[in-house]
């Protein structure tokens, strides 16, 4: 493999909703370029970008692959990523590091959910944008009625149709190119080949005018131009693509293709536009970053002269390989045998082997330039979002944000003994996944799996089966309730026994009251007198604090009190720490049966984003979940909606909130604090604890 000049590397990236074509976009792509030499299909399982099992057995991409493949003397990196809106982070990890953005639209249906969510991530990032129309082979597609739907659904886009397909559904044959005046009619048998002809007569007056349409919005880009058009002067074509140049690099015009992923039909030109109009690496000529001694903002040069330093976007746990780390070079150049700095865990690393990959097949490097993409394994510490640098001018990278959990589960190894081997492989797929959250409740004591969604749950028990040998059980999570009282109370705690030799005695009189919400705990010595000795205080709160353990309504643990010690009484020479603990349990417990005790809940925080039209259902649904709506506020064609809802109603949230918008909808939620349960619910919540702890009898 050879070393590309920036200019000639193209870093490509193709986003869509779920199953509109991305994945055969790429096999079609690898196809023609001669790096695989069949045409790889996601039905049969063939295809080179999705060659994980769960990937395969699915038929969606999970995780993005990476391959780079030449064309026409350009190094092309290609990023697949997953358009299911389980997975759908990866895509918005891989945007930061493409300089073009292929957004798939299927022409049966349009713009959808995820489409909406890609076009967004390539705005955030400026990245130049294309439109491709894919599926024309299919039957109900329509072009025209497709890129309507992309004007409705993103305003701030200027689309600009570059080609119109000829014949439509099972006739689909090609397309016409606006900008040569050529038509390109493709052979049926996916082999990609085609034939350059003259447009025919039939089609000349539809071309004709879109192309007057195309000229028009490309003149726009350069005033001199603009004049010279209106003028009716004829314009050089090579200006003509100089203008229609800038205006993608700037963001100004998004372009749309067309063609058939599966046929094979289009790709060719798709490739051909997107080496010739899109930009190389180092058409932002600088990117920001920061200090790591002082975090000031500071400015690198993307070029190849400058200091090493690169971005880790994608990390993968290889069974074989190891830790496989792809990152995207912004300056300077990268060496086998080479020792960097990561300045996000300020520790060297020394770099062994580069290469590249082609879906799964490491293919080596003999050094990665800037612009250009790289794999290195075996690295002690590096992980997605690092920076990596030259030590002697430090510099790192913002790291893509990672969104909140939205599901969760209990989890826990099937096999007794397997727990420290779930941790570990658990570990290394969250290595991979930073949207996977693991966690010990201390409360419950449970491990909590969280996750993006139901699919995103099922794919990481299967990963932890195939890759580790780890079988695991799920479970809804417990919901961490607490007890507490509302009066206050004051009772004896005595413990005495006799029994031939030394016996026990502690004698508390204790006083319990409530503490404001979140308060925990407090104690209170108020003996006087030595009525008990000093020295068995200790013990007291001891005992106390180990009755706080378990509550006496359902054995939830016991907060927000105050407990006063106020009365005793010792003996010389039966009392120990040990009955005095005893005695205070007891007295606690006492106590709070006398106290008017309640149950308390956690609630949750949630900010909760839906469309308009949705407000409705989703806020009526809060209402049965028991939510408090707290404040709804606008926010462009959504409103932001944010209640404090119980924990034990939400936490199946995520798929209601999908089917109540259609997927649309968007939530986030945090711990706030706790309230008390209503008494008809709390009731059900003692009755089921008293079942378990008889079950378990
Ligand atoms: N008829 C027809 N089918 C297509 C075309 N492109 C893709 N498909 C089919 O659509 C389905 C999904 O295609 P993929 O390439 O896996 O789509 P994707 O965008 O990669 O999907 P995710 O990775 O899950 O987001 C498969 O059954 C493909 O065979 C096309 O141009 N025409
Ligand atoms: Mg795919």
């Amino acid at each position: 493999m050879k070393k590309y000049e920036p200019e000639l590397i193209r870093n490509i990236g193709l986003f869509s909703h779920g199953g509109d074509g991305k994945t055969s976009i790429a096999e079609a792509m690898l196809f023609l370029s001669g790096e695989n030499n069949r045409l790889g299909r996601v039905d049969d399982g063939t295809s080179i970008m999705d060659f994980e099992p769960e990937e395969i057995e699915r038929k969606i991409t999970i995780s993005s692959s990476l391959a780079f493949f030449e064309w026409k003397r350009h190094k092309v990196n290609l990023l697949d990523t997953p358009g299911d809106d389980n997975f759908i982070s990866d895509a918005k990890f891989c945007m930061r590091v493409v300089d073009c953005a292929v957004i798939v639209v299927s022409g049966i249906d349009g713009v959808k959910v995820q489409t909406e969510k890609v076009w967004n991530f390539a705005r955030e990032n400026s990245v130049p944008t294309l439109i491709f129309i894919n599926k024309l082979d299919r039957e109900r597609s329509d072009f025209g009625r497709a890129l309507q739907s992309v004007k409705e659904a993103f305003g701030d886009g200027n689309f600009l149709p570059v080609q119109i397909p000829v014949g439509r559904e099972e006739g689909f044959k090609g397309l016409i190119d606006l900008l040569s005046g050529k038509s390109y009619l493709y052979s049926e048998d996916g082999s990609g080949s085609f034939e350059e002809n003259e447009i025919p007569e039939e089609l000349k007056a539809n071309f004709e005018a879109e192309r007057e349409r195309l000229m028009e919005t490309i003149v726009e880009i350069d005033d001199e131009i603009m004049e010279r058009y209106l003028n009716g002067e004829e314009i050089e074509p090579s200006k003509i693509e100089e203008c229609l140049k800038k205006g993608i690099w700037e963001g100004k015009i998004t372009p749309v293709l067309c063609g058939s992923a599966v046929k094979n039909i289009g790709i060719q030109n798709l490739l051909d536009f997107l080496t010739k109009f899109y930009p190389p690496p180092t058409f932002r000529r600088e990117i920001e970053g920061y200090d790591p001694k002082t975090g000031q903002k500071v400015k690198r040069t993307i070029s190849s002269s400058e200091p090493f330093s690169a971005y880790v976007f994608k990390t993968i746990s290889d069974p074989f390989a190891g830790r496989l780390n792809l990152f995207k070079v912004y300056s300077g150049e990268l060496y086998p045998d080479m020792t960097v700095l990561n300045t996000k865990k300020d520790e060297k690393e020394k770099i062994g082997q580069l290469f590249s990959l082609v879906g799964k097949k490491q293919k080596p490097l003999p050094c990665v330039t800037t612009g250009d993409i790289g794999v290195v394994a075996k690295l002690k510490n590096v992980g997605t979002g690092d920076t990596l640098c030259d030590e002697r001018a430090p510099i790192k990278y913002e790291e893509v944000k990672v969104p909140p959990a939205l599901m969760s589960f209990s989890l826990r190894p099937k096999t007794k003994g397997d727990e420290d081997k779930l941790n570990a492989s658990l570990a290394k797929l969250m290595d991979e996944d930073l949207t996977i959250r693991y966690a010990r409740d201390e409360q419950t004591k449970e491990f909590i799996l969280s996750g993006m969604g139901q699919v995103h749950i099922e794919v990481i028990v299967e990963k932890l089966k195939r890759k580790f040998g780890v079988e695991v059980e799920l479970k809804e999570p417990k919901v961490p309730y607490k007890e507490t009282i509302k009066g206050t109370a004051k009772a004896q705690g005595k413990y005495k026994r006799q029994s031939g030799g030394r016996g026990q005695y502690g004698d508390t009189w204790l006083e319990i009251s409530p503490l404001p919400r979140g308060e925990g705990f407090v104690f209170e010595d108020k003996i006087v007198g030595g009525v008990i000795p000093k020295q068995y205080i200790p013990a007291v709160e001891k005992g106390v604090v180990e009755a706080m353990q378990q509550g006496i309504l359902a054995g939830y643990p016991v907060t927000d009190v105050k407990v006063t010690l106020y009365d005793g009484s010792y003996h010389e020479v039966d009392s120990s720490e040990m009955a005095f603990k005893i005695a205070a349990s007891m007295g606690f417990k006492k106590c709070m049966e006398m106290a008017n005790p309640v149950l308390l809940e956690p609630i949750m925080k949630m900010e909760i984003i839906v469309p308009e039209e949705n407000m409705g259902d989703v806020m009526g649904d809060l209402n049965s979940r028991r939510g408090k709506i707290l404040g709804v506020e606008a926010k462009g064609a959504n409103q932001i909606i944010r209640a404090h809802v119980p924990m034990a109603e939400i936490l199946k949230y995520a798929p209601d909130l999908r089917s109540m918008t259609g997927g649309r909808g968007t939530f986030t939620m945090e711990f706030s604090h706790y309230e008390e349960v209503p008494p008809h619910i709390a009731q059900k919540i003692i009755e089921q604890a008293r079942k378990e702890k008889e079950e378990q009898r």
